[in-house]
């Protein structure tokens, strides 16, 4: 549990006393204020260049701003992490203005190159975001697993001295809730018994196109309530439920329980005169309703009705306050208006509206806020400037003055050591070298933690995890075990554990990964995170993949077996386009390895990746094929060229007319084909590629380089130098075609591209191959009509 939330002025009775409540809602007011400013001065001030319309969601904000405020002006230390609702970008950033955290120049810049990002984000804004967001869900299900990485950081004794465990928050849409990964990362986190950790919903009730069901709230309360959440519902603010003790108070509070949200929505938007109207007309002939009514006028009774405790920040900070106490996960639905205070609230397609230069200068006299001092903190506030001042001066989240943390890197071997039998698999290989690691009981073993959703023995970790066990916050003995019924495995769970196991659900795999990857910036814990899966399956976490790089997360994933080589399994197990994602996703260097000793070498390397402060993740595509090792001595060139993306498994003759360039698990056919061909094509090449990403970003690293005058060569270029300028290349390899074919351009020799297309098929390797074009016969046949083709 983090440290508690202590009361501010233990003398006074109150959570939080008035003067600091009069503070906090001025405060409120300027964020709002900056958040819509700065999305119109994007929209309609900044000269725009390309006639597109720059955007920004102040209605999103609108709703948000309370709860931001009371989170981050009061509620949050520095050591507690937050992913904010893509849409409440602004508002995060205005909050970061006003603490001195954030430049005016990047909220002028909002979504300009380098300017305040659109939606938070980790890589391109400031420190201070815990959690990018934007693909809504994922931001949200990321800090259940922080939470669960925390804990283990913690239990393992791993996060750098000095740093305390926080608070893991999700700041959400409701419209959040119909993503299917949120649901997958709240039964995982019922497994695992996951604690501290608040979810606020910011209950608008309205999405991108519309209102939402009326009922939602009774589902969230039951679901999140089977997961053992404790759910804290935030209807009415305070002059709300003092309007219910008052004349006409029970009859008014039906009528707002049952006032269906889009007519809430819609007299929200119209205001006093239509509340008025309609509270006549359907409370008609209750006793009190003309004395409740006089006594406001039409703005009063606009300020009564839309007094939603999510824009309360007595009700909010109460409910934070009173939540801290317990060690379970926290869900606060809080009831809040899309487009608060705005003149586009309630309209229900007020989701990408903007405030047109009309509605923005009445919002501005509204505010107070005179020509000149809009980016002013303190303009048109009614506290005190110097009293604003010293409360932003000590405000806790700001107590500290860097909140991302540095941990010791882990020194990892040049390369691992292997001794491969004769045949061998580059997944049982990679479940030999973990096991390894595990026995060496190093500074390395104890960094690295695994993870899988359900196929941590098929894809070879069970080795690693027999030696490591399985982490869980709930302990619990391997019952197998203890009853004496023999197996390979143990499945002891405790609190050194260092593998988790996870449900199928690729989404939390990857979510998880993302979360252990940010270990250090987080928790000042070095954890090196390794994830395995069947590679088909890569597809169906994708978007947490891309997530998780985009974040800049640091992790090994395993995608075995691959392509069509694990043959008789065959159909929607074969995985074809995920070399293409390996090739086009940033962050992340793909390898795809053929023999056991390369494999080494490029596990070290990895490790010494997700370390490095320029590197990256690591996806390594493997498979179950066993095929003939060579037995070589493993030179440092041939380590760094492994590294660097290829080398000449057997060199051509100089000038050489032919290349065949293979990767991965086809090597045996590649070999055999090479050699046939040597009969008629002697000093023909045979290029081996274990990463076919690492040789295109440095070809095109070298290409930039080039353009500005440095002399630069890429290993791609260097390796296809030894051939004749017009040689012809067949590439091949159980993957998509397009993932090797590029390499024809960079000497602009032709290319016949071999690979795999289509999927589905059950078989063995020899038909499946045959099938595909990439057996022995079908490489020797592109080869001689590539050389035709040259003459
Ligand atoms: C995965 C994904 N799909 C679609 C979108 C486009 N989108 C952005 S916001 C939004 C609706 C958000 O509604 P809600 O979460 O309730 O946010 P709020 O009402 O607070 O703006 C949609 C569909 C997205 N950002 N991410
Ligand atoms: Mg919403």
């Amino acid at each position: 549990m983090p440290a508690p939330l202590r009361l501010h002025d233990p003398k006074s009775n109150a959570i939080v006393p008035a003067e600091r409540l009069d503070l906090l809602r001025e405060i409120e007011k300027k964020v709002l204020w900056l958040s819509a400013w700065m999305i119109h001065n994007a929209n309609h001030i900044r000269p725009a260049r390309d006639g597109l319309k720059v955007g920004g969601h102040q209605a999103s904000c609108a709703s948000a701003a309370t709860l931001l405020t009371a989170l981050y002006m009061d509620a949050l230390r520095p050591e507690d992490r937050v992913a904010v609702k893509p849409h409440a970008s602004p508002i995060f950033h205005a909050i970061m203005y006003l603490l001195g955290r954030q430049s005016r120049d990047k909220l002028e810049s909002f979504r300009a190159l380098g300017g305040a990002q659109s939606y938070p984000s980790r890589t391109k804004d400031t420190h201070d975001v815990d959690f990018s967001t934007g693909s809504v869900g994922l931001g949200v299900a990321t800090t259940l697993f922080a939470s669960l990485v925390q804990d283990y950081a913690h239990t393992h004794g791993r996060m750098a001295d000095g740093v305390r465990k926080g608070r893991m928050v999700a700041l959400m849409g409701d419209a959040e809730l119909d993503e299917g990964n949120v649901f997958e990362a709240l039964l995982e986190g019922w497994k695992q018994k996951v604690g501290n950790l608040w979810w606020i919903i910011d209950y608008n009730r309205q999405s991108l196109d519309g209102v939402i069901n009326e009922f939602l709230f009774t589902k969230i309360q039951d679901f999140f309530g089977t997961m053992d959440w404790n759910v804290v519902t935030l209807k009415y603010g305070k002059k709300l439920e003092a309007a219910f003790e008052g004349p006409a108070g029970e009859p008014l509070m039906r009528w707002i329980d049952e006032c269906p949200n889009d007519l809430y929505s819609a007299l929200t938007f119209k205001g006093g005169p239509a509340w008025r109207e309609h509270l006549k007309r359907d409370l008609r002939g209750t006793s009190g309703l003309k004395t409740l009514l006089d006594s406001h006028d039409d703005d009063g009774l606009h300020t009564l009705m839309t007094n939603l405790a999510g824009h309360d920040m007595e009700s909010i900070l109460e409910a934070f306050y009173a939540a801290d106490k317990k060690d379970q996960p926290q869900c606060f639905v809080a009831y809040t208006i899309k487009g608060f205070g705005m003149p586009l609230q309630g309209h229900k397609d007020n989701h990408a509206g903007l405030m047109s230069p009309d509605q923005m200068a009445e919002f501005k006299e509204h505010m107070r806020v005179a020509d000149g001092a809009e980016w002013e903190p303190f303009a048109g506030l009614d506290a005190d400037p110097e009293a604003l001042a010293d409360f932003l001066e000590t405000v806790p989240f700001a107590a500290a003055a860097e909140r991302s943390h540095k941990a010791p890197t882990v020194a990892v071997p040049r390369r691992f050591e292997t001794k491969p039998a004769a045949k061998a698999a580059t997944q049982f290989a990679f479940g030999q070298i973990l096991y390894d690691i595990a026995r060496h009981d190093d500074a390395l073993a104890d960094a690295i933690v695994t993870t899988s959703p359900d196929v941590t023995v098929s894809t070879n970790l069970g080795p690693w995890v027999n030696q490591k066990g399985i982490f869980n916050r709930a302990e619990r003995a391997d019952v197998f075990r203890e009853e004496k019924v023999a197996s390979v495995q143990k499945w002891v769970r405790t609190h050194t554990g260092q593998h988790f196991e996870l449900g199928i659900a690729e989404n939390n795999l990857f979510l998880m990964l993302s979360a252990a990857g940010l270990s250090e910036p987080l928790f000042g814990a070095r954890i090196l995170p390794v994830g395995t899966l069947y590679d088909p399956f890569v597809n169906r976490g994708l978007d947490s993949l891309f997530y998780a790089c985009y974040q800049d997360s640091r992790f090994m994933v395993v995608g075995t077996p691959s392509g069509i080589t694990l043959a008789p399994e065959g159909g929607a197990h074969q995985s074809v386009g995920t070399p293409l994602v390996g090739i086009g996703l940033d962050r992340l260097a793909y390898f795809e390895p053929a023999f056991v000793d390369e494999l080494a070498s490029i596990m070290a390397w990895g490790f010494r990746h997700m370390q490095a402060e320029d590197g990256g993740s690591v996806y390594l595509r493997l498979t179950t094929r066993q095929i003939d090792q060579p037995q070589r001595e493993m030179t440092d060139a041939l380590h760094d060229d492994i590294c660097r993306g290829g080398y000449w498994l057997k060199a051509p003759a100089p000038g050489a007319e032919l290349a065949i360039v293979y990767a991965g698990a086809i090597a045996p056919e590649a070999i055999a084909a090479h050699e046939a061909l040597l009969e008629d094509v002697p000093g023909a090449g045979l290029l081996a590629i274990t990463s076919p990403d690492r040789l295109h970003d440095d070809w095109m690293a070298a290409r930039r380089a080039r353009e500005e005058g440095i002399a630069m060569q890429s290993h791609i270029e260097g390796l296809l130098a030894a051939l004749d300028p017009r040689a012809a290349l067949v590439t091949v390899m159980d993957g998509h075609p397009a993932t090797l074919s590029w390499i024809g351009s960079v000497g602009r020799q032709r290319v016949a591209p071999l690979g795999v297309e289509s999927y589905g098929q059950s078989g063995d390797i020899q038909d499946l191959y045959k099938a595909a074009g990439i057996d022995v016969d079908s490489i020797i046949d592109a080869a001689a009509s590539a050389c035709l083709a040259r003459l």
